[in-house]
């Protein structure tokens, strides 16, 4: 519950800032606290804070944030599981990711600044977490309008 912050969202809804600025959260059971997360076409670069509100380590209940083509994220997801922990289980350098964040444990957050060049309104995204096994659970809508 961050009261504090929807005062200010509504007041500025129309303004680029608040909606190029969003946040979620990654639990120890193995799901995120969205399905889908709206920003505005108008902005230049979108902000994602990503929370792990749970307990367990990232070797076991590791969370990360990755941004792709809802048609991407199956061999992504699939590619990733092989590249390790040290790629944060994505395929090192491939276009096919627009954005992602390392990988977190229990009580850690972490973000990821990307440019919105490469996507377009209305453009078919899906977010997701590459840690071996979530994708098929954690991954929701990302909507540009
Ligand atoms: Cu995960």
């Amino acid at each position: 519950m961050k009261p504090v912050y929807a005062l200010p969202l509504l007041m500025f809804a129309s303004s680029a800032f608040a909606a190029c600025d969003v946040e979620i959260e990654a639990n120890d059971a193995m799901r995120f606290n969205k399905a889908e997360m709206v920003v505005d076409a108008s902005c230049k670069e979108v902000t994602v804070t990503l929370k792990h509100t749970g307990k367990l380590p990232a070797t076991s209940m590791g969370h990360n944030w990755v941004l792709s083509k809802t048609a991407d994220v199956t061999p992504l997801a699939t590619a990733g599981m092989s590249a390790g922990v040290a790629n944060s289980y994505l395929p090192a350098g491939d276009a096919r990711v627009l954005a992602a964040t390392k990988v977190i444990g229990g009580g850690e957050s972490t973000k990821v600044t990307f440019d919105m060049s490469k996507l377009q309104a209305g453009g078919d995204y899906s977010f997701f977490c590459s840690f071996p096994g979530h994708w098929a659970i954690m991954k929701g809508k990302f909507v540009v309008k």
